[in-house]
């Protein structure tokens, strides 16, 4: 069974993740999502989810391409992760091109193209200023 990884913090789950999701499935036989945990969104990314960790888990569960749902909880994890998991291929929208690359001495690594026109952040500016 070939694995494939992704990370993300997929809040306000769009049709750019579920593109990310669909390609990086492709990939491999079973897809897991390493989800970030609300605090390192917080402490790490300075970002605000909308949802929580436990809702943001519970929507990626629910897609098809989506095989297990882990937490992300820091930046380091990921070559543990990689071994934990049994992982072949590592894959990321290309916005991280070149940062993961590390990983390649470990398994595959791919950057794959983002869906240009959407955004979680477009999304919430949109909508405030809409009033919404
Ligand atoms: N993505 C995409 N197209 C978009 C938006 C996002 O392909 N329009 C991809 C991103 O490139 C990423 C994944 O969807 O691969 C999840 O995006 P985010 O939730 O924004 O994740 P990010 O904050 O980039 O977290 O350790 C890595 C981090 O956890 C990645």
């Amino acid at each position: 069974m070939k694995k494939v990884i992704t990370y993300g913090t997929f809040d306000l789950l769009h049709y750019g993740h579920i593109n990310l999701l669909r390609r990086a499935k492709e990939l491999g036989d079973y897809l897991v999502v390493v989800l970030s945990s609300d605090e390192f969104n917080w402490v790490e990314k300075h970002k605000k989810c909308y949802f929580t960790y436990e809702q943001r888990k519970q929507m990626l569960e629910a897609i098809r391409y989506v095989d297990l749902v882990v937490p992300e909880e820091n930046w380091e994890q990921k070559n543990t992760d990689v071994e934990k998991y049994g992982i072949s291929v590592f894959v990321m929208g290309d916005d991280w091109k070149g940062k993961f690359d590390f990983l390649k001495d470990k398994c595959e690594v791919v950057y794959l193209p983002r869906t240009p026109e959407i955004s979680t952040t477009e999304i919430k500016k949109s909508l405030s200023g809409k009033g919404i």
